[in-house]
């Protein structure tokens, strides 16, 4: 395999880890835990792995002969940068346990347990994806690990294999059917410990306990840079306005962080929308009115950063997309006979007038995207519409009627982008790199103390990685009680973006100067090799979240 110098310079990084994992670790156990909420409901549902205490690593445990063990492990969901690190880490923490210990990586996401699709993740292999980006060293799946038939058959494997523990390494969901699988197993009595690690690049996998979930470092410092770039441009050029959509299903962190970094002229964050519940057209003249004043101060150019999710966070949106799913669940046959030019008019005489207004407004495309495109449950694809183009085409229109009223005098000439795979599987940063080895080794320490439906924890993330608090909590400590397809479940609570949390606070306090001024920040690329500022600083996020 051809390899690129930075990658043959990087496989030579060493990650750091936390001072108490560097030998024979002493276990802290703290309080028994609660649920956040619902703890009634989520004590009863997991009778085995409710109440757990916290567990804290120290230095200075006694050494221990460890027998061999074996552990499998599974990459479920979007990629994060890290992935093969916390593989690493797992690997050389049961390694040091014991040398002849196994690893197992079930292929393909959480599939590949219930079909028994698997390899063993020898040293050679662990060798060539040590601080690489991508999750290809086994692959990911979104197979949701959730049926009884299906614990049953990756129990198959898992004893064929004399597998004793189990690595998930995902984000909420997959973390809450992780906690499921391990009640099961200790339910049963079958001696299965599972673990989980909190992936994600969107951010929205933190707590109290968890700070960050892995892989938002490298994927947001990726976007800025970026973005960095195009501010650059633009404010070179000086005739555009650049709309770009980032990429995060639900929460704004990605957005607001990048927008931390970059201090761009515009940036919409969902939460807000929906807490302050304004409408599409509150967003777009909120945009228009920021390009119509810098027009007046001659600046016919900007940035607009996008959250991906923003659609389904507008309640009026909400509601007509709801409308709309009903509708055509309902009257699709109907819906189809209609010919295509009239479709839109037939829509619009079918919706309540509030709904039917809303959809009249939209740009040809976006109607038809939330008419056509659905996906295999009639939904509407909301991650599929180009909220970037809807929103300069509806800014562009507002603009051309403000010109006629006199309101508005300046030239509008949009450019779109969408960030989102471009940063997924981006070689880690130094701090993802370290982070997500330590989240790995910490696993193996959770396992070789026989520990199941444990989170793997480290915690005081803006000080040096020496002095990180490696550790478990208790998954069910994270979850409550959520409405999913009808049916009350237990699920993790997603982080979404908090407005009186301090990195929103930072970004509403300067986002008025940044809008006038051209006060753009140039991150510039990643840096692996230089001075620690330079190289390991945290998130924006991390580091105001810290300063309390
Ligand atoms: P996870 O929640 O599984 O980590 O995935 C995050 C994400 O990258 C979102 O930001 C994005 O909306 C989605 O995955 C895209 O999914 P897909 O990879 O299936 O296109």
């Amino acid at each position: 395999m051809v390899k690129s110098a930075l990658q043959i310079a990087r496989a030579a990084y060493q990650p750091k880890l936390p001072k108490a994992l560097l030998g024979a670790v002493k276990v802290k156990e703290g309080e028994a835990t609660q649920s956040v909420a619902d703890q009634e409901a989520i004590k009863k549902l997991f009778p085995n792995t409710y109440g757990m205490p916290l567990i804290q690593f120290e230095e200075g445990g006694e050494a221990v002969n460890f027998p061999a063990i074996n552990v499998g492990v599974i990459l479920s969901g979007g990629q994060a940068p890290g992935g093969h690190n916390v593989i690493s880490g797992l690997f050389d923490g049961i390694k040091k346990l014991n040398k002849d210990s196994k690893l197992y990586g079930f292929l393909m996401g959480p599939g590949g347990l219930v079909d028994h699709n698997y390899i063993e993740l020898t040293a050679d292999i662990i060798d060539e994806y040590r601080n690489t980006g991508g999750f290809d060293i086994i692959g990911s799946g979104r197979t949701k690990l959730e049926k009884v038939e299906q614990f049953e058959k990756g129990l198959e494997i898992i004893r064929e294999l004399g597998i004793k523990a189990l690595v998930i390494i995902g984000g909420d969901d997959s973390n809450t059917n992780a906690c499921v699988l391990a009640e099961y197993y200790a339910a049963k009595n079958y001696g299965v410990q599972v673990i989980g690690c909190p992936k994600t690049i969107d951010g929205d996998l933190k707590n109290e306990m968890i700070e960050t979930s892995f892989g938002f470092d490298t994927a947001c410092k990726t976007y800025a840079e970026v973005i960095g770039n195009i501010e650059r441009d633009c404010n070179s050029a000086r005739k555009y306005w650049h709309f770009i959509k980032l990429m995060g299903r639900s929460a704004s962190h990605i957005a607001l962080e990048c927008a931390l970094q970059t201090q761009p002229n515009v940036c919409i964050v969902s939460e807000e929308v929906e807490a302050k519940d304004k409408s599409l057209d509150d967003i777009v003249t909120y945009i228009a009115q920021i390009v119509a004043d810098r027009a007046a101060a001659g600046h016919n150019f900007g940035t607009v950063l996008i959250p991906e999710g923003l659609i389904e966070f507008i309640p009026a949106m909400k509601r007509l997309i709801a409308e709309l799913n009903d509708f055509l669940a309902a009257h699709g046959e109907e819906f189809n006979q209609v010919e295509r030019n009239k479709q839109r008019e037939y829509i619009i005489s079918k919706l309540t007038p509030e709904n039917a207004a809303i959809y009249a407004s939209l740009p040809e495309g976006v109607a038809r995207q939330l008419s056509l495109d659905r996906d295999p449950h009639g939904n509407v694809q909301v991650s599929l519409i180009e909220t970037e183009k809807l929103l300069s085409e509806m800014v562009g229109n507002k603009l051309a009627a403000w010109k006629k009223e006199g309101k508005y005098v300046g030239k509008f000439a949009p450019q779109h982008h969408f960030f989102g795979y471009e940063g997924r599987c981006a070689a880690p940063s130094n701090f993802d790199a370290d982070y997500c080895y330590a989240l790995g080794y910490t696993a193996s320490v959770l396992i070789a103390n026989g520990k199941t439906g444990y989170m793997s924890s480290v915690r005081n993330l803006t000080a040096p990685a020496a002095e990180w608090i490696a550790g478990g909590i208790p998954i069910t400590m994270m979850m409550n009680m959520e409405r999913r397809h009808g049916e009350m479940k237990p699920v993790i609570q997603k982080a979404l973006v908090k407005l009186d949390g301090a990195p929103f606070q930072k970004f509403a306090a300067n986002r008025e100067t940044w809008a006038k001024e051209t006060a753009y920040v140039y991150p510039g690329p990643i840096q692996y090799f230089g001075p620690t500022e330079v190289c390991d600083e945290p998130t924006k996020t991390l580091q105001l979240e810290h300063q309390k």
